[in-house]
Parts: structure tokens; C-alpha cells; sequence
């Protein structure tokens, strides 16, 4: 079937559009709508239906376009061809409409949709705004403010809220194309108008006072300096203040320049790196998978108890097993008022809550998990105590069903040894708060067999979670990498910085959290904890851990114990800057033997963001990654790097290879021959001028 299929169904005109996956507006596509339109004006035809074929109607412009030279026809041309059609056009959307989607549908004169489909603006996750029309149409139909809502958030709506909105004219329950033809008729029988959303009128007295400015000051303090978010409410005011032509001119210049921005290309990648971590190299395509009907979890702790929330928001049923029936109590009281935060913030119901908490269940006895179909541990990382768990689990749970780890650290092969089937075990690596936190590291221990890792894969999905795969070494990508960064952390406050000016330097450069406070976050006596159990060879160097160990020392464990590298206010959680702590810093540089000196902003960058990328050379030629965009799905979806600079190695190769490596020499030289060791395929690829995306494409 060619992209564009257009037949009559009595007086009614079908425009089919058949463009896989997603239906994504190609220019093949943009020609053969374009082409249908402009035809369908000439048949005997009394309305239009624009209806699509496969999973979902349009999804959006095709995001592999962009970057390249345009091709005609543009979309704006094909929405006005839409909009000056003299018989009235219906969208009839099922899936998604979304960005440019969305906007072929407001171009239509009327908006059919089924009621699961979702329609949407995301362009501002791909760092753009609506360029073909949506920041001009959406407030003339929905309002100003309700639109300023929707294209900042970029989140999509359910048809329903839609039709609340104003922005779908009929919600249809069972079959579109009958449910829509109906619609035309009725419009017909009735000589309905070609109602042009453009020739809707806003009236500038209606808007508040002060609305556009109060947002843009809301707005910047969740997106931080980028470009698109202001860009779309400066769009939106020219929707008030222009006439439409002007508005629409003003929204494709403030479209281009956020097309051309660094932030756009960086959030482009990651959303083609989320897609292409999924794909799992030498797994052929037919790899079976399992079904999971229902999860077992050992340990119902705080990470424990957030997996299992993750299951029961899928609808999967979970048995949470605990020591004692007060640990099982504390670990539901704990999945309940965690519902209740989201019920507050009135993203739950009452009768959802009720429903998620009555699927997971707790139990303190191995036997109750002889059917579940995976089993996730979640108890302390201590790999006596994981080899015991495993053990019980071979000899409770039924042959095939998968036994999976949430270890941060620790060796999978060596877990699995303790069971009767190795290949069969697995690492499911979610990151703090479980419920929350989109990553999910899936670590393929050596017998981990090929069904195991696709259904682990597949698994993610449904529990909403984006996936990276990753090799059995210590701390896999994410914590592996984050032992050089954290460890330059802790050398810079030693040197001379203050937990403060980290901090701060990380966070101004868009990490969501600076190093030394997630260490209060996460609590100083988990590192501590994790020390005693190894080796000093194990441990490393002792400067790298001598102040946090003080703190642990003086009960000082971080924000749980109301202080750690800072204080912290007893109501807000704000965190205060302590003398004390600085004092200690000082005590600890002097019996290390270091002299304290003014370190610059630019040091403490580079020393923490080259280290990430040093490792993460490392990790991809010993095969621990996949490739460069898995490190940095990684580092974006569970470590908190800005989203706008792409990930580690896509930011490594922006700055380019050659200074990354430059500085590194530098700090090998200068500070510490062991720390410093240049990464052999970053030297490799600085030398030859090329990037980890070029080393990626041709060897890998
Ligand atoms: C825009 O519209 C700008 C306009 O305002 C102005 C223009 C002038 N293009 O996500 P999935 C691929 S900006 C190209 O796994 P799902 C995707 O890479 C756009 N390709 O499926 C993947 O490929 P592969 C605004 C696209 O069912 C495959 O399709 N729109 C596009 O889980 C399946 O994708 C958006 O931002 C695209 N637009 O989810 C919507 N979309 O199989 C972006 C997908 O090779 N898309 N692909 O890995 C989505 O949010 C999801 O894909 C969707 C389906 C919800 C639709």
C-alpha cells in the first residue's frame, strides 16, 4: 500500500495515511496528503475523513528530517491546503496525535478520536515547539492558558480531557471510521461550515494581567535556561497580540532557532538513544520471551518497596517478602504513603491507590513464591546474604522462573552460582526512588541466557521504564562511572572547594543534584557500610572516602539524620552550609598531607565530567556498554545529567575528543598518575580526530 490511499465511501471522501511505525509525517507523506487534498476538492465527494492506518494516527513530523535540507512540501503548506479545503476535513484519531500530528488534526475542521487515543504537543522534549501551526491554533480553541499548560509540559492528554478542552469535537467509543462517518454525515445533513480554527478570535482584554510574564518567571525555574520553553510562551503571546499570518511567522522563526540549537540535537539523540538501547546486538529478532503474570520481591525496604510499585501501577500482582510481619507492615505502610503523595498531588485516585496496594501483598515464607513467574531481590548488598536468598529461591521458585538481583556493585556470576540455574538469573538494576526513576540497568551475567535478557527488556517497557543493557563488572555503567566522578569530588573538597561551590558548579551546569549532596541524600553510612566488608585493596585510596567516614563517625549520615556534608532545616529539607564540616575538611586535607588551594569553577567541571567520560571510554571497549548512547540514556535517566547536553559521550564528543583528552593528560601529569590514566580508545579516538557517535557506526 503506497503512503497515502484515498477512496469514497458514499458522498464521504477516506484519505488513508499508512506510513510505519508511527506514521511519522515523511515527505512522502506530506506529498500524498498534500496530493489527496488538493483532488479530493474535485470529486463528488461531501466531506473528508483523515484517518490513519497501523498503531496510531500521525505521531508527529518525521524527527529524522530534521538536521537535513528541507523537502517541499513543507507541512505548513499541506495544513493550509487542509484548512482552505471548501468541503469540511475530520481527523479521526486513534494512538496518539502528537507535534505536527496534532497539528494536521487542528488544520481539519473538525476532531473525531477514539477514547484511548492521547493527543499532544511533546515537541518541547525534543528541546522545539510546535512549528506548524500549534502555538497559534491551540489557545484559539482551548484558551490561552490551558494551551500555555499544555505546550510547556508536552505531557499528551486523554481524548476525553481533550474534549473538555475544546480541542476534540467527539469522543468515539468503539469503531473510529463508522463512529466518524456518522460525525460527517451529521455535519453534512446539517450544511456544517468549514470551520477554520484560524478565523477563531482571541480577545487580548480576556487574558490576566501580568499572565505571560508570571509564567515565563514559573516556567524558567523548572527548565533552567533552555531556550524552547520561553520561545513557546513568546509564541503564545504573539497569538494574543498578532494577527494569525504574523503569529504563524513568528512561530516558524522561533521554531527554526530552537531546530538549530545544541539543546534540540543533544535532546534529538537521546530520544533515538532510548529507542536504540533497547536493541540488544547478537539477540536475533525472534528471541522468545516470557511472560510475567506475577513478581515475587525480597526485601521490602525502600528500594524494595519501590519496585513493587512500579508492578502493581502495570497491574502485575506482587509477593513482598520480608524477615518478620513488622518489617512486612513498615515496608507497606511505607508503598502507602508514597500512593498517598500521589493522590495528594492529584495524580491518583482513591480507588487506584486502593487498587495498586491490594496487589501487593507481603509474605515472610519462600514457599508463597513457588509460582511467580520473576523474582527480584532487594535486600542489603552483602553477597553472603544475596547467596543465601538465591539459594532459597532455587530451591522455592518453579524451574523457569527468572531470579533477578537489584545489586548496584556486585558480581552476577557469582550470585548466580549459588542457584542450579544460572542462565536463568539476571541483574535488574532500578535506581533510587525505584517508583520514580526511569532507568533500569538489565546486567547480563556470563549464563544469562538470550529469552532471559529480551523478556527483561520487554519487561521494562511495561513497567514503564527505559532500559540499558550492561555487563557483569563492578558497579556495571552507571556506578562504575560514578566512583572516578564521585572520587574527583571528594579530591576537589580535600584540595580546597567547599561542598558548596561543587554543588553549585554541577547543578548551574545542569545536573539535577551536585555530587557531595547526593551523598546526604542517598546516606553517608551505606558507602560506609559497603567499606567494611572489603579489602583495602578494594576500598582504593583512603583520601577519597577519610571525610565522609569522620561524618559517619559522628552520626552525621546525611539528610535522614538531619545532617551530613551540610545541615539540614528541620521543616524544608533546605540545605545550610556548616562550618563544622569545613573544619573537618581542612582536618583531614592536613593529615593527608594536602595543601588547601582556590580551585576554580572550571577545574571542579572538567575533573568531574572528564572523569564520567574517561570511564566510559573504558566501558565501551571492554564491551561493559553497548554503545556510546546506552552510557548516556545511563547517565540521564538515573544519574540526573542534564538532558539538554545529551549524556556524557555525546557531550564529550561536542567539546571534542581531542581537549577531552588534552585535560586529561594535564590531571594525570599534574595531579595523580593512578586516577588519571587516559582511557587507551579516548587517546585512540583524539588522536585520529574522530568521535565515539563515528567509532560507534563504523566498528560497532
Ligand atoms: C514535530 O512534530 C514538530 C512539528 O511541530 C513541526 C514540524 C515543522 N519521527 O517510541 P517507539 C520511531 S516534532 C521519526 O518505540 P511506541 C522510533 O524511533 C515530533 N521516527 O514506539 C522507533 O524507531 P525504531 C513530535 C519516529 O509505540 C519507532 O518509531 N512528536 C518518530 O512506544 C517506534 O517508536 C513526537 O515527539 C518520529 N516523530 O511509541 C512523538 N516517532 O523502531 C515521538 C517515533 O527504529 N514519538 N519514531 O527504534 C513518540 O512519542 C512515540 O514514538 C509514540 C509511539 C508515542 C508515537
Amino acid at each position: 500500500m503506497s503512503a497515502v490511499h484515498y477512496e469514497l465511501i458514499g458522498n464521504i471522501g477516506v484519505i488513508r495515511l499508512n506510513n510505519p511505525p508511527v506514521n511519522a509525517l515523511s515527505q512522502a507523506l506530506r506529498e500524498g496528503l498534500w496530493g489527496a487534498i488538493k483532488n479530493a476538492q474535485d470529486d463528488t465527494s461531501q466531506a473528508l475523513i483523515l484517518l490513519c492506518e497501523g498503531r496510531t494516527f500521525i505521531a508527529g513530523a518525521d524527527i529524522t528530517e530534521f538536521g537535513k535540507p528541507p523537502q517541499a512540501p513543507a507541512l505548513s503548506e499541506v495544513i493550509t491546503e487542509i484548512e482552505n479545503s471548501h468541503k469540511p476535513v475530520i481527523a479521526a484519531i486513534h494512538g496518539t496525535a502528537l507535534g505536527g500530528g496534532f497539528e494536521v488534526a487542528l488544520a481539519c475542521h473538525y476532531r473525531c478520536a477514539l477514547a484511548s487515543a492521547k493527543i499532544g504537543l511533546p515537541e518541547i522534549k525534543l528541546g522545539l515547539l510546535p512549528g506548524a501551526g500549534g502555538t497559534q491554533r491551540t489557545p484559539r480553541l482551548a484558551g490561552v492558558e490551558a494551551a500555555l499548560e499544555l505546550i510547556t509540559r508536552g505531557t499528551p492528554i486523554s481524548a476525553e480531557k481533550a474534549e473538555s478542552m475544546n480541542l476534540i469535537d467527539r469522543v468515539i467509543e468503539n469503531d473510529l471510521l463508522s463512529g466518524t462517518l456518522t460525525y460527517a454525515h451529521e455535519l453534512i445533513q446539517r450544511n456544517a461550515p468549514t470551520r477554520r480554527v484560524r478565523d477563531i478570535c482571541i480577545d487580548p482584554a480576556s487574558i490576566p494581567e501580568g499572565l505571560f510574564d508570571d509564567f515565563r518567571q514559573r516556567l524558567e525555574k523548572r527548565t533552567r535556561g533552555q531556550l524552547a520553553p520561553q520561545h513557546i510562551v513568546s509564541c503564545l503571546e504573539a497569538a494574543v497580540k498578532l494577527p494569525f499570518e504574523q503569529g504563524l511567522a513568528k512561530e516558524l522563526d522561533l521554531f527554526i532557532e530552537c531546530l538549530l540549537s545544541s539543546e534540540s540535537a543533544a535532546l534529538r539523540h537521546l530520544f533515538f538513544a532510548e529507542r536504540t538501547a533497547t536493541k540488544i546486538k547478537g539477540l536475533p529478532k525472534d528471541t522468545p520471551t516470557r511472560e510475567i503474570k506475577s513478581v515475587g520481591i525480597i526485601g521490602g525496604g525502600t528500594m524494595g518497596g519501590g519496585i513493587a510499585m512500579n508492578f502493581a501501577n502495570a497491574g502485575i500482582p506482587v509477593k513482598l517478602l520480608e524477615v518478620s510481619q513488622t518489617a512486612i507492615e513498615s515496608g507497606l505502610a511505607v508503598i502507602s504513603k508514597n500512593y498517598s503523595i500521589s493522590m495528594n498531588k492529584g495524580r491518583l485516585t482513591e480507588g487506584q491507590k486502593a487498587h495498586f496496594l491490594s496487589l501487593i501483598q507481603g509474605t515472610t515464607n519462600y514457599s508463597e513464591l513457588a509460582e511467580v513467574d520473576l523474582v527480584i531481590e532487594a535486600v542489603f548488598e552483602n553477597m553472603a546474604l544475596k547467596q543465601e536468598v538465591f539459594t532459597k529461591l532455587d530451591q522455592s521458585c518453579k524451574p523457569e522462573a527468572i531470579l533477578a538481583t537489584n545489586t548496584s556493585f556486585l558480581d552476577i556470576d557469582q550470585i548466580a552460582a549459588a542457584t542450579s540455574r544460572p542462565e536463568n538469573v539476571i541483574g535488574l538494576h532500578f535506581f533510587s526512588p525505584a517508583n520514580v526513576m526511569k532507568l533500569l540497568e538489565v546486567v547480563r551475567g556470563t549464563k544469562s541466557a538470550d529469552p532471559v535478557i529480551s523478556t527483561a527488556i520487554q519487561l521494562a517497557k511495561t513497567i514503564n521504564k527505559t532500559p540499558v543493557l550492561a555487563g557483569n563488572c563492578y558497579g556495571f555503567i552507571g556506578n562504575r562511572m560514578l566512583l572516578p566522578y564521585n572520587r574527583e569530588a571528594q579530591l576537589c573538597l580535600l584540595e580546597g572547594a567547599t561542598p558548596e561551590q561543587i554543588d553549585s558548579v554541577m547543578e548551574s551546569w545542569g545536573m539535577a543534584m551536585g555530587p557531595i549532596a547526593v551523598g546526604d541524600l542517598a546516606g553517608l553510612d551505606i558507602g560506609f557500610k559497603a567499606r567494611q566488608g572489603l579489602s583495602d585493596a578494594e576500598r582504593g585510596d583512603p583520601k577519597t572516602y577519610c571525610i565522609a567516614d569522620v561524618l559517619v563517625k559522628m552520626g552525621r549520615l546525611g539528610q535522614k539524620s538531619g545532617a551530613g556534608y551540610y545541615r539540614y532545616d528541620p521543616e524544608t529539607r533546605a540545605r545550610v552550609n556548616d562550618l563544622e564540616v569545613l573544619a573537618i575538611i581542612e582536618a583531614q586535607a592536613e593529615i593527608q598531607g594536602i595543601k588547601r588551594r582556590k580551585i576554580s569553577n572550571k577545574e571542579i567541571l572538567e575533573r568531574l565530567t572528564f572523569a564520567l567520560i574517561n570511564e566510559g571510554a573504558n566501558i565501551l571497549e571492554d564491551g561493559t556498554a553497548q554503545r556510546p548512547s546506552d552510557i548516556d540514556v545511563v547517565y540521564v535517566y538515573g544519574y540526573g545529567f542534564p538532558a539538554h547536553r545529551g549524556g556524557p559521550m555525546y557531550y564529550a564528543d561536542n567539546i571534542g575528543l581531542a581537549k577531552v583528552y588534552e585535560s586529561i593528560c594535564a590531571f594525570h601529569d599534574r595531579l595523580s598518575e593512578n586516577c588519571w590514566t587516559p582511557a587507551p580508545l579516548l587517546a585512540r579516538l583524539a588522536r585520529e580526530g574522530s568521535t565515539f557517535a563515528s567509532w560507534a557506526d563504523d566498528s560497532h
